[in-house]
């Protein structure tokens, strides 16, 4: 097939239905490139048309509520309704228009992180462009490069776009679908909310005190499982546009780091890992074929980051007996909360039934086949199993054959 074969199928797809339904649009690229679309869990993957000689893309940059989790709601800003903003995939080669409409309550512009695009188009209101002033549009376009893993992100106001959660990822397919294919193709964007307990919007000033650590805008338990077949080769992308860096932990495989928002790592470049760092405004790709069957851990190795909010500024309690003092206090101050906690660890706060200001989350929860989980901020599951449900059933917890699990022993 020929590119201008692969342009017609783009015009026909377009004339059937203009910006038509993200899997339609997913399954007319699938049989250009024959890639395996990339799945930003609880994420949408942005539509397209073919228009004017290009893959039109239209982004609105607006105010957003995103649902972190289940009792837990954010007034965020992104695209489209949704902040990280919708996965753009495009293929090495494509001539590609990206229109940016803003709905937000300031100006605002967007920057392709990692791209190789004329001056003009890189997005850096002021330096590059004009900032687009609200409620109007601007037309990116370009010809994309090279393939690999890249972002989008406002460049206007950047320290309270940016913390609001405007972004989204910008997918390069190779060209040649026999270039490092793989089976299940994930993605993630790790981000850093200040979020006060009993509120709804992140405070975009902060700096270094972040309360909430989110994967694709949500967290641990809400985070949807990766879930592939034994044997699978798996590709996870993870970007970062948090202000801190997140060692990213895989249980039970060992990866390698396959690339970069520069582009592909040459395989004589790449070794094994378990954890793989993802510095503050970067992506590292990893890869694996998932050969041990199980329900694997996969998570921010700062174990703070794998709480729900909390506050740092607490009194270490560890080794001190207080529950007398506890009650003490809580019968002159009624209006205030006094617990005793911590003596012996924190463990306990997963089971308490602790009440919380609204709208947040437990510093940890989630429960398993075997009691609480106590996790929470980016923590999510990848499960590996030998058969998997034809009609895309739920996968329950795996079951662990006789003999093979941890169990009391007598001394
Ligand atoms: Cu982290």
């Amino acid at each position: 097939m020929n590119r201008r074969q692969l342009f017609g199928l783009s015009a026909l797809t377009a004339l059937m239905s203009s910006y038509s339904q993200k899997a339609h649009a997913a399954n007319a690229t699938n049989k250009q490139s024959r890639y395996t679309s990339v799945q930003t869990l609880g994420v949408a993957t942005a539509e397209w048309r073919y228009h004017n000689g290009a893959k039109e893309f239209h982004l609105t940059a607006e105010p957003v509520k995103r649902q972190f989790a289940e009792g837990f709601m954010v007034n965020a800003w992104g695209y489209n309704g949704s902040t990280p903003g919708p996965t753009i995939e495009v293929v090495e080669g494509d001539r590609v228009r990206i229109l940016v409409t803003n709905h937000l309550p300031e100006k605002t512009c967007v920057h392709w992180h990692g791209l190789i695009i004329p001056n003009g188009m890189d997005g850096v209101g002021g330096l590059t462009q004009a900032h687009i002033p609200v409620g109007e549009t601007y037309a990116y376009e370009f010809t994309v490069q090279y393939s690999g893993t890249f972002m989008y992100h406002s460049h206007s106001d950047e320290m309270v776009q940016v913390a609001m959660g405007s972004m989204g990822f910008l997918i390069v397919h190779p060209k040649n679908s026999n270039f490092r294919p793989v089976d299940k193709d994930y993605a993630f964007m790790l981000m850093s909310w200040d979020i006060d307990a009993g509120t709804y919007t992140p405070k975009p000033h902060t700096m270094t005190e972040f309360n909430t650590w989110s994967m694709n805008s949500l967290v641990f338990p809400a985070i949807p499982h990766m879930v592939v077949k034994t044997g699978d080769r798996v590709r996870i992308r993870l970007a970062n546009l948090s202000m801190t860096n997140h060692p990213l932990h895989l249980h039970g495989h060992r990866f390698t780091v396959t690339g970069t928002d520069g582009g592909w790592i040459p395989e004589q470049a790449q070794w094994p890992e378990v954890t793989t760092d993802v510095p503050v405004g970067a992506i590292r790709v990893l890869e694996f074929v998932a050969d041990n069957v199980g329900d694997w851990s996969f998570h921010c190795h700062k174990s703070h980051h794998t709480m729900g909010a909390m506050g740092h500024n607490m009194r270490n309690m560890l080794g001190v007996k207080h529950d007398d003092v506890a009650e003490a206090i809580q019968k002159i101050m009624p209006e205030n909360m006094v617990m005793a906690m911590g003596a012996t660890g924190m463990g306990e706060m997963s089971t308490m039934s602790m009440p919380l200001p609204e709208n947040t989350l437990p510093m940890m929860t989630g429960n398993g086949l075997y009691g609480p989980i106590e996790m929470g901020g980016m923590f999510t599951v990848l499960k590996v199993r030998d058969n998997l449900p034809k009609h895309g059933e739920a996968v329950g917890w795996y079951e662990h054959p006789t003999g093979t699990i941890a169990k009391p022993y007598k001394m």
